[in-house]
């Protein structure tokens, strides 16, 4: 081998290994950002019921019960192997099986699903199903791949994911990259190998198995959740008002398309590369189209709508995102973790925002939280928010045990109640616990509770 393509190897070695130690340092950063904030708020609880303290409740609940990780290889269009990492963190079964869902993106690792396993017990316990709390995914990006080689991979994974998964142990779903398309290729692999339908895995596509009214779940689930927020804190309802949304995949999309259906005017929608804005309210029908049909970027909107704003990333302003420096009366944070700063914060404050709901797992920064609480906003935190999703999946797993089948409208009512449930009771608790309007705080001393007092009844 020549010389110069030897260190040129060296070197790409060296960079890679410079990555891979550079994405561990910071990787459980998000995971002690969620801790914090749960031990913040149950502070008050911990110091009146001495039980929690003799029992190490925080300590036993900090620790997920088992980490699986795993090797998943597959062989791309080009005949070319691929390599990926596989993982599932089954955090706590103490409600209920351990229910959540995988996430594939090439940010994940063991820290993001470390943060988002600790968040579903805490969104779990809240809807009062008999739920626990669990994570998983893969650093695989199914962007820009083909439905064959999404497949491949899918199969791959469920080869090992299948030893640790069954409707009474652990019941997946999807979250980021993993929708009706995914779920469908890993329920048909766990079929084959196993040769037993049962509900393994929820958001399955509505022909075999899945729950009607999944894919809408955890958007309408928000907006559900922010109207009767909203009139608990004797504010107004969203009809006629502007609203922001981030993001533009599932939970995004079906926020929007409620708010449309109740009267209200969202006018924004981001993605990855860019945010539309557009005056006079976005067109939820092309947006499905462009997004869930044919996997394009928000760019193509402005083709068809030259009228809207295609603002991308490079023009954003310093330290925020654009979409929060819109002029409006709610907001909804719908896309990722970290995504609303407290520039972002501000600027909502000064442009007179009543209410943020988060669609998105931890969308907004401690900082962003703490401007919101300043200045006495509505604000629904996300394990409360977004917990349609996971309640219309257990509702699922329900239907599967059962052998059944329930129509669109039976399951849209229960989740409108179960959205009612938690915003009352979070309320409640906030209200018991001299911290009225605080859902945060309500949130996470109702969740832990629940759960809390369940590991002291279980024993060790
Ligand atoms: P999708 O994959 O359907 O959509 C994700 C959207 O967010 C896309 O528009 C994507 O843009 C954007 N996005 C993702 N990562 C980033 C990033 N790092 N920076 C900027 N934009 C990004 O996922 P979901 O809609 O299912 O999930 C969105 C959020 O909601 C996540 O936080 C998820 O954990 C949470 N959630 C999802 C539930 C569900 O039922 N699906 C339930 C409860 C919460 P692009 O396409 O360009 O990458
Ligand atoms: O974050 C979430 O609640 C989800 N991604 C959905 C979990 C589920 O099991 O439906």
């Amino acid at each position: 081998m020549p010389t110069s393509e030897l260190t040129k190897m060296k070197k790409k070695i060296i960079d890679e290994i410079g990555n891979f130690k550079e994405s561990h340092r910071f990787e459980h950063d998000v995971f002690y950002q969620a801790v914090e904030e749960v031990l913040l708020s149950i502070a008050p609880l911990l110091v009146a019921d001495k039980r929690y303290n003799i029992n190490a409740i925080v300590r036993r609940l900090a620790v997920p019960d088992r980490i699986i990780k795993f090797k998943v290889e597959w062989m791309d269009d080009n005949q070319n192997i691929q390599v990926n990492t596989g993982y599932r963190v089954q955090f706590n079964n103490t409600l209920g099986p351990y229910k959540g869902g995988l996430r594939f993106h090439p940010t994940v690792n063991e820290g993001i699903l470390k943060f988002l396993g600790f968040e579903q017990i805490f969104k779990n316990a809240l809807t009062g199903l008999p739920i626990g709390g669990a994570k998983g995914g893969s650093n695989f990006d199914p962007k820009g791949k083909s439905d064959f080689e999404v497949m491949k991979f899918c199969s791959s994974f469920m080869r090992e994911l299948h030893k640790y998964i069954g409707p009474r142990m652990d019941v997946p779903a999807g979250d980021i990259g993993v929708g009706g398309r995914e779920i469908g290729y890993l329920f048909g692999e766990y079929k084959k190998i196993t040769s037993t339908f049962d509900g393994v895995l929820t958001g399955k596509p509505n022909f075999f198995g899945g729950s009607l009214m999944r894919p809408q779940a955890t958007g309408y689930g928000v907006v559900y959740f922010t109207e009767t927020m909203l009139e608990v804190e004797g504010k107004e309802t969203l009809a006629g008002k502007i609203c922001a949304v981030s993001g533009a995949g599932n939970v995004a999309l079906y926020t929007i398309e409620k708010l449309i259906e109740l009267g209200a005017i969202p006018v924004t929608c981001t993605d990855s590369k860019g945010t539309i804005y557009d005056a006079r309210g976005v067109d939820i029908e092309l947006l499905q189209d462009l997004k869930f049909n044919r996997r394009a970027s928000l760019e193509e909107y402005v083709k068809v709508h030259p009228e809207a704003q295609y603002i991308p990333v490079s023009e954003y302003p310093k330290g925020g995102h654009a979409v929060w420096n819109i002029e409006c009366h709610a907001a909804f944070p719908c896309a990722t973790q970290n995504e609303l700063t407290e520039v972002d914060a501000k600027n909502l404050v000064k442009n007179g925002c009543v209410s943020v709901s988060e669609g998105a797992n931890m969308p907004s920064t401690p900082e962003a939280i703490e401007v919101f609480l300043k200045h006495k906003l509505c604000f629904a935190p996300a394990k409360a928010a977004n917990a349609g999703g996971v309640a219309v999946s257990n509702f699922e797993m329900g239907q599967n045990a059962a052998m059944q089948r329930w129509t669109f409208e039976e399951v849209d009512n229960r989740l409108k109640e179960t959205m009612q449930y938690i915003c009352h009771s979070v309320a409640d608790t906030a209200k018991e616990y001299g911290v009225e309007g605080n859902y945060v705080d309500g949130a996470n001393i109702s969740a832990f509770k629940k759960i809390a007092d369940a590991m002291i009844a279980e024993g060790i």
